[in-house]
């Protein structure tokens, strides 16, 4: 599939959300995980999504037209320096996103060095209550040395309870996974469509 990314526009309430006839694919993870790197790496394109070290870079929903599809990038959870009113204001964004946008997949981030925090443990459960179809993504790979790659991805899956095959391991840096997870978008494009022609 060839991509040709561009910006479309960023909410910081649910008056800005995107309204569009296309699908809409979110990438979620918390703060620094590489979402925005993510969404780089699938576009093709270095500075398409601002990435930082700084965690908590992403505050409002980001909105990239991917042609077929819209990838939104979502704000942080879990950044530590955010306070009480922060983390409320984020998940009412948030609650109010999944609810209005009807996304028609989410790409679901987690480092592949780490153990799934809580938060991690409560996003997958979110998908799984609201039957939100996804994908997890293992960011990071490059960091791991690659003959651990496949086996700490496979007990990623089994920490996050889901199956080995619907976890992608990607690097931002080598490009790893990119295309698997370009395949997983172009197949919820058309589960997407198939669903609304019914
Ligand atoms: N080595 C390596 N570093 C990565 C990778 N992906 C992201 N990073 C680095 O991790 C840091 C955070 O990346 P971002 O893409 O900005 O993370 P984010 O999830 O968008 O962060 P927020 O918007 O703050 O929530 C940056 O320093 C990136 O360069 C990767 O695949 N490999
Ligand atoms: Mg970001």
């Amino acid at each position: 599939m060839k991509i040709e990314a561009s910006y479309l526009t960023s909410a910081v309430s649910p008056k800005g959300f995107l309204r569009t006839d296309k699908p809409i694919i979110a990438v979620a993870g918390k703060s620094n995980v590489g979402k925005s790197s993510f969404i780089n790496m699938l576009a093709g394109r270095a500075k398409l999504a601002r990435t930082s070290n700084t965690p908590g870079r992403t505050r409002m929903v980001n909105y990239f037209d991917f042609g077929p599809f819209v990838l939104a990038d979502l704000p942080g959870y879990g950044f530590a320096k955010a306070g009480k009113a922060e983390r409320e204001k984020w998940g009412k964004l948030m609650e109010a996103f999944f609810a209005e946008q009807g996304v028609a997949h989410v790409f679901s981030l987690f480092d592949i060095r780490h153990a799934p925090t809580k938060e991690d443990l409560q996003m997958v459960k979110y998908l799984y209550f609201y039957a939100i179809p996804f994908t997890a993504v293992a960011t990071k790979a490059d960091k791991l040395a690659k003959t651990r790659v496949k086996p700490r991805a496979a007990e990623l899956a089994a920490q996050l309870g889901i199956a080995a095959g619907d976890l992608v391991a990607t690097s931002a840096q080598t490009g790893r996974g990119k295309d698997e997870a370009l395949e997983r978008a172009e197949q919820a494009v058309q589960v997407f469509f198939e669903k609304t022609e019914q």
